[in-house]
Parts: C-alpha cells; structure tokens; sequence
C-alpha cells in the first residue's frame, strides 16, 4: 500500500463494498475481461493506430513487461505527459498491471510542474513524446532529469534522443510481480489547486471503477458508443466521466483527437461515427461557428458534454437549437465528486443546472462560513463525501487538516445552491483559484514565483472576466522601482518554467493594496479595481 496516503475509514468502506460501488475489481480485471468479450472490435482510433481490444491487450502486455525488467514495480510512481494518441493507454493500463502508479500530468505542464511531481512523488520515471504541437518534450525532460535525482528512466514516444524508446523496452528475464489489490491506489491524478505547490490525488482501483462505471451507466454507453477525447487525455472529466476509460469499460471505441482544433475534431466525428464527446465552455462557440460553416456530417453525435468551467445558459440554448444533440451539463473535480444532468432531464434543468451526483451515497453539505448548513435553496459551501471523493491529498498533512472536514468531508470550494429536484448549480467559488476556461490555476502557486522577483514588493493574482474564456489572470503588481515591466515580469515567470496558461495575461501596477476588515490583501476589492480599470479602457480606448 502506498505510504502518505488516507483513504477512507472501514466503516464507510465497508458501506460501500455491501452496496456494490466497490467491487473488487482492478483496471487489469476489467480490461482482461473486455479482451476476452471484445477482442476484435475496435478499441483506440489515433492518427495512424487502429487498435482492437486485443492490440491494446498485447501492447499493454509488452510494455508491462518492458517496464518491470527495467525496474518499475509496485507502487514506483511514473510521471506521464503524453498527448492525445492510443499509446496513453498502453503506458497507463501496463503500469496499472504492475501496481506502478502513473501522476497525469497535462500536456501543457513545463519544468515548474514537472520537477514539482517528479520531486515530491520521488517519481523514478517519466513518459513523454517526443514532440507534440511545436514543443520537444526531450528538451523539458533534460531540465527536469538535472533537478531530480530519483528520475532513473525518461522513457519516449517516437524518436528518443539519449533517452529509451518505448518500442525497444528490455526483455523480462523473470514472471511479473503480483497484481495491485482492488482498494490500493492505482494513481495520482493532478488537483486543479488552490495552494502553494499543486496537489496529488490518491485514486483507487475500487473508487475510480466505480465512478466510471457509474458514469457510463448515466451516459447510456454501450459497446456501441464512440467517444472523441478532445480535452487532454489526462484529465478527470475526459479519462472518466466518463470519457475515454468509461468508454473502454463498455467496450465502445475511443478515438484520440490530437489537436483540438474543431476542423480536425469534426471532420472525426464524420469518420469516425462519432456518438459522444466533451468539451470545455471556450470550446463550444468556436464549435458552433465552425459547424455553420463547415456544415460537417454530425448525424452519429449524440451527446454533447459540457463541463470544467461555468456554462452560460443562453450557449446552452444555442447548443440544443444549433444541434441535433442531447446537452449534457458536467460539474466534476479530480477529487472525486462528478455531478451530471441526466440525458432525460427537462430542458429547462439541462440549461440552467449543473447536474446531481453519480451515486445515492455522495453526500452533500451546503454550508456557511461556520459550516452549518445553510437554508434549504442557499448559496453555500460545497462540501462532499462518498464512495469515489478521497479523504486526503498525497503527501499534504497540513493542507488536508483544512481542505477536509473532521468526518471527512471535502472542501471544494465552490460556491453551490441546489435546486428542490436536487440539482446544483455553480454560483461561484471561494478557493483562491482562477478558472482560465476550465484550466485551473492556482493564485498562490503563481504569486509565489512573482515574489521570488528581486523588484517584486508584493503581488495579487486575481481572475479577469472574458468575453471568450469566462476569466483570465490579472496579477496586481507593486514594485520597488518603475524600471521593471510587465513583459519583464511575464519573461521572468516563462524563464520559470510554469505552464503558460499560469502565466498572467495581465499585469497591473499599484502603489499599495486595498485591505479587507483584518488587514489581510482584499481581492475582492482587485477584482472590482481590474474590472473598473477594463470597463474604462473599453470607454477611452
Ligand atoms: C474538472 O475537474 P478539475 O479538478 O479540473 O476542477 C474542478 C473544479 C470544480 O471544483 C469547480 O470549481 C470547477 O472545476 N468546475 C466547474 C464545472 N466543472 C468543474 N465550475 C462550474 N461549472 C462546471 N460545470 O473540471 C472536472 C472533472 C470531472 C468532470 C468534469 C470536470
């Protein structure tokens, strides 16, 4: 078992084994199973691959080996960082196989992130392509490997350079060790983060199965379906909610759409057949646009999710008179909790709500600032606990003594009010976090690097609104002296290595920063100031 790790006390495991959520399966049952009942029908679509269930199986068989004679065992932490392509899931579903655990880290994610995981995992191997969408992933693996001394393998999709491909792995000399156990932690999934340094997330077999299963169920998937993963792979909402993994579980077909760009995803949609997929706010009136245009043959898609960030309800509207689909709404998180509207629900719960929880057994607390509940129809806290939502980050003792509550309930940090048929809506949020069209970025983790700046006094980042991605980041900025810019500050954080959605889209420059009632930097106070200062410029371009 996995140290640094609190899952869920016996009690409420035991619950949920004698309700049937936890089966005891793990993700190798599961797929041994599909292999067994699917073989030959289509599993993964991506660029030049068209792998069936057995193709994946053999692959997954391969690699698994190739992994352990290199040294990666139970419960070895492995960093992958691969684009959309067929291969994401032989890597995963291998290290799956030996009880390894893969930490998903997104495409986007550069030195900052990566030597963060690698770091505070002791991750001793990382999985990358070799390059993808302009940017060589060797190069990002040379200036991770230089500042963390427990990465042993840089394993690499395509060309590797000094590093090892994953089509030459050693021959296994010996038997594979023993299959993980049902409730062991299969991986490490990324939080959206609200903290200093971003924060892992202990998935289980027994948890996350469920949720798929669950969600599957919820989506109507069948060995029919055909999900097109648009959103990088790696996250919750495209892996499980129930996106590609769920899809696997029914034995449908997935296909991996490498770059998001709605020409080449609708043009596989045609192809394809496809029945189902998902997309973030931002993406969906680009989609739209391009459909009138386009005029692509959508016949096959079904459902289309909408998930990650707020959903204006009037795109909402455009979506269900533009399409022939069933609007799915999505409000989920890495930790667990996955909220849907249901593919029958009435219109008007379809536009306005987010949807209800999987499981009749994720409860759900709306509460004020003392944590007590709140009137019946309230905004409130969010706060949640059930058969898939962890008790507890990785490594973080301190910070889950305050992001969960003594029973074991999660702060998430959204602001809720929930309808009387049960369905809640996202009203706002308390976490210090900016949700750049449904990539999240954490105020602290980039202000952190700002103050590291030698002309830096102090600093604010607080969400912007925009028209295209609902926010972008503003940093508030007071600096020693007038020399330093805003690009100086912006080359500085690239130079970093953090992720260039963190990067600010915009810096402001004051002399002092409002206070709230205790002293503290009032950001409610920046978020009217950066809104007074955009409506103004909109006034005297
Ligand atoms: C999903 O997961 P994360 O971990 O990237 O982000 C979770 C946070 C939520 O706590 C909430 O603040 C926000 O993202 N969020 C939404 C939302 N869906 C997520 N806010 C408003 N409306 C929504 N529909 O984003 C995620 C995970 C699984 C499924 C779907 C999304």
């Amino acid at each position: 078992m996995l140290a640094h790790c609190t899952l869920w006390p016996e009690e409420l495991a035991a619950h949920y084994r004698a309700q049937g959520y936890w089966r005891g399966e793990t993700f190798s049952d599961v797929l041994d199973e599909r292999i067994q009942r699917y073989g030959e029908k289509l599993a993964i679509v991506s660029d030049t691959r068209r792998w069936t269930y057995q193709d994946l199986g053999a692959e997954v068989e391969r690699l698994a080996a190739g992994f352990y004679a290199l040294g990666i065992g139970p419960n070895d932490r492995v960093v992958v960082q691969l684009p959309n392509c067929a291969e994401l899931f032989s890597v995963i579903f291998a290290l799956f196989r030996l009880g390894a655990l893969p930490i998903f880290a997104l495409p986007a994610h550069r030195k900052f992130e990566i030597g963060h995981f690698c770091q505070h995992a002791q991750a001793i191997a990382y999985v990358i392509a070799d390059q993808h969408a302009g940017f060589d992933y060797r190069n990002l693996a040379r200036e991770v490997k230089a500042s963390a001394p427990s990465l042993q393998h840089v394993l690499v999709l395509g060309e590797p350079g000094e590093y090892r491909s994953l089509k030459h792995l050693p021959r296994l000399e010996s038997d594979l060790p023993p299959p993980p156990r049902p409730a062991d932690v299969a991986f490490l999934q990324l939080s959206g983060g609200s903290t200093g340094t971003p924060k892992l997330i202990p998935r289980t077999h027994d948890d996350y199965l469920y949720s798929i299963r669950a969600s599957a169920d919820i989506c109507q998937l069948t060995s029919d379906s055909v999900y097109l993963s648009v959103i990088p792979a790696g996250h919750n909402f495209t892996l499980s909610s129930p996106g590609s993994l769920g899809t696997l579980y029914a034995g449908g077909t997935v296909v991996m759409c490498a770059h998001p760009s709605p020409d080449v995803a609708l043009t596989l949609i045609a192809q394809e057949r496809v029945t189902i997929t998902a997309l973030v706010p931002p993406l969906v009136p680009v989609w739209l646009d391009a459909i009138e245009s386009l005029k692509p043959d959508l016949r096959s898609l079904k459902v289309l999710q909408v998930g990650g960030a707020r959903f204006n309800s009037e795109m909402a509207r455009r979506v269900t008179q533009e399409l022939d689909v069933t609007l799915q709404q999505v409000f989920g998180m890495a930790e667990g909790l996955v909220n849907y509207t249901r593919l029958d629900d009435p219109i008007d719960v379809i536009l306005h709500s987010q949807g209800r929880p999987i499981s009749p057994d994720d409860e759900i607390r709306i509460v004020d600032e003392e944590d007590q509940p709140v009137a019946a129809g309230e905004i409130g806290h969010l706060q949640t606990r059930g058969p898939y939502t962890i008790h507890g980050y990785y490594k973080a003792e301190e910070h889950n003594a305050r992001a969960f509550t003594r029973d074991g309930f999660y702060r998430t940090g959204d602001m809720v009010r929930q309808t009387p048929e049960g369905n809640l809506v996202v009203e706002g949020r308390a976490k210090d976090q900016i949700n750049r069209g449904g990539e999240k970025i954490s105020a602290e983790e980039v202000e952190h690097q700002l103050l590291a700046h030698a002309n830096v006094i102090d600093c604010a980042i607080v969400a912007m609104p925009d028209a295209y991605l609902g926010e972008k980041s503003c940093a508030f900025v007071i600096r020693k002296n007038d020399t330093v810019r805003g690009i100086d500050l912006i080359r500085f954080l690239r130079e970093c290595g953090l992720a260039t959605y963190k990067i600010p889209d915009r810096i402001e420059f004051m002399t002092q920063f409002p206070q709230t009632g205790v002293g503290k930097t009032s950001k409610k106070h920046l978020r009217l100031e950066i809104e007074a200062r955009l409506a103004g410029a909109r006034m005297n371009p």
